[in-house]
């Protein structure tokens, strides 16, 4: 099922034409309403008028996070205050968050967008969908609020956190949908088989997982335990919040961008030049439709590429890869570049370890050492427990000589792939901490 027939299986010149227009347009707008971007303008000498075709987008300067931040909270406003009807903040780590207002059409197309994305979910009228995102100024819980209502599904608008009873209701309520981020969704599991609950007894046949990284590998093990079809949804809320793009399920390959509303490039993050298809590097987009808000060419550090081959399912929108990480994510390790998506996917390649491990980085002189923590399955926990009663000398369970070989197999693995010596920590089942929301992976000790 395709939500909007007509733009998301447009010919790839309709939709350049398209896309020029409405960049015109909204060039329009910024220049005569927001005067960062009049003195960003005059500075590159580029007028509104001088965008004829879409590769003129080149000739616009960027939007950085900081110049959000020097415009707190309003001055980056297109629109006048009356018709702003509501305001969302990203959760900066430090300082203030940076703001965006919705006017009652951005609200609107937004809704359309989620709309989009979770029909290429799966998602129709007859689900109920279990809205495990926060409620509040992230701007998860709204967007596929909205959403799911307009596609007329049945909302169940529990909000993040509350584990046991998000249990409760994917029981009781049959919910058939999950909405959540993909380190809650295997919390959820975790708490389930404590409760002694029946995975197999539950409706649930759909999560549309997003808001931090994972790998395909953590899919893969979303997917087994909790016998769904996970999807992988992106956004950020300086662009309008989750909707920006979405898998279908029917290939969970790249996901669809929704390329009428926002214009994606990929740059090389050290000259700002665009790249070609298919080539990796740092995610740029702009909005074609915003009011409230619209950012031009706005660097959003999270690494990815475009694949504009048409999908098996019909849809013509553009492909981003999966986010493996964001630039400013990246560890520097002993000068080798590493994210910790990719040494998620060489764990989960065990299937000894659980899906949950931080990494703790730590300078030891002037050598940065990589700790990888990684939790044990409750079998092999079993296995060193009594191996270890049966010793005569008594050894903490990651001593236990069976966990050696895989030790050495995953600090093989990793080293093979991303080029980095780690040591590796096994750690007692339920022993790293859970997240209800965005998972914290990185303890940089630096
Ligand atoms: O996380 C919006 C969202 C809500 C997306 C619910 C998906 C589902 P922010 O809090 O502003 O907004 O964080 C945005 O999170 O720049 C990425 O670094 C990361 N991110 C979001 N979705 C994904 C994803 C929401 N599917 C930042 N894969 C983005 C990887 C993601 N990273």
């Amino acid at each position: 099922m395709i939500w909007d027939q007509k733009h998301e299986t447009l010919k790839r010149d309709d939709m350049s034409k398209l896309q020029a227009e409405k960049l015109r347009r909204v060039c329009e707008r910024v220049y005569h309403n927001v005067p960062f971007y009049r003195q960003a303008f005059d500075t590159a000498k580029v007028k509104p008028e001088d965008i004829k075709t879409i590769d003129d987008i080149r000739r616009l300067p960027f939007t950085t996070k900081i110049d959000l931040r020097d415009s707190y909270p309003y001055n980056m406003f297109a629109a006048p205050m009356e018709d702003i009807i509501r305001i969302h903040a990203s959760s900066g780590t430090t300082g203030k968050p940076t703001v965006v207002g919705y006017t009652r059409k951005d609200v609107a197309d937004w809704a359309d967008m989620m709309a989009r994305c979770m029909t290429a979910a799966g998602v129709t009228k007859n689900d109920i969908v279990q809205n495990a995102y926060g409620y509040g100024l992230f701007t998860g819980g709204l967007g596929a609020h909205y959403g799911a209502e307009r596609i007329g599904a049945a909302v169940v608008p529990i909000s993040g956190g509350n584990t046991q009873k998000q249990i409760m209701l994917l029981q009781d309520f049959g919910s058939t949908v999950l909405t959540a981020t993909p380190s809650f969704v295997l919390y959820i599991y975790d708490v389930a088989r404590e409760m002694g609950v029946d995975i197999d007894a539950l409706q649930l046949r759909v999560g549309i997982l997003g808001a931090e990284p994972w790998s395909d590998q953590m899919r893969q093990e979303i997917e087994a335990k909790m016998k769904i079809k996970a999807v992988d949804i992106f956004g950020l809320s300086e662009i309008t919040g989750p909707g920006v793009s979405c898998e279908c399920v029917e290939a969970q390959n790249g996901l669809h961008v929704n390329e009428d509303y926002f214009y994606p490039e990929i740059i090389d993050p050290d000259t700002g030049e665009q790249l070609p298809w298919g080539e990796k590097g740092e995610l740029v987009i702009t909005t074609l439709e915003k009011e409230g808000i619209p950012l031009i060419r706005y660097r959003i550090k999270d690494i990815s590429s475009l694949n504009p081959e048409p999908c098996v399912c019909g849809r013509t929108l553009v492909r981003m890869a999966r986010v493996s990480g964001r630039n400013d994510d990246m560890l520097i390790i002993r000068g080798v570049n590493v994210f910790p998506s990719q040494i998620e996917s060489v764990l989960l390649m065990n299937r000894e370890v659980e899906p949950h491990y931080q990494l703790v980085i730590e300078r030891q002189g002037s050598m940065d050492t990589l700790e990888i923590q990684v939790e044990v399955t409750p079998e092999i926990f079993k296995q060193a427990e009594n191996a270890m009663l049966s010793a005569d000398e008594k050894k903490v369970f990651n001593e236990y000589e069976d966990l050696a070989s895989l030790r050495k197999k995953i600090q093989g693995d990793v080293k093979d792939i991303i080029g980095v010596t780690t040591s590796v920590v096994f750690k007692e089942p339920g022993s790293i901490a859970r997240s209800e929301g965005k998972a914290k992976r990185v303890i940089d000790k630096r």
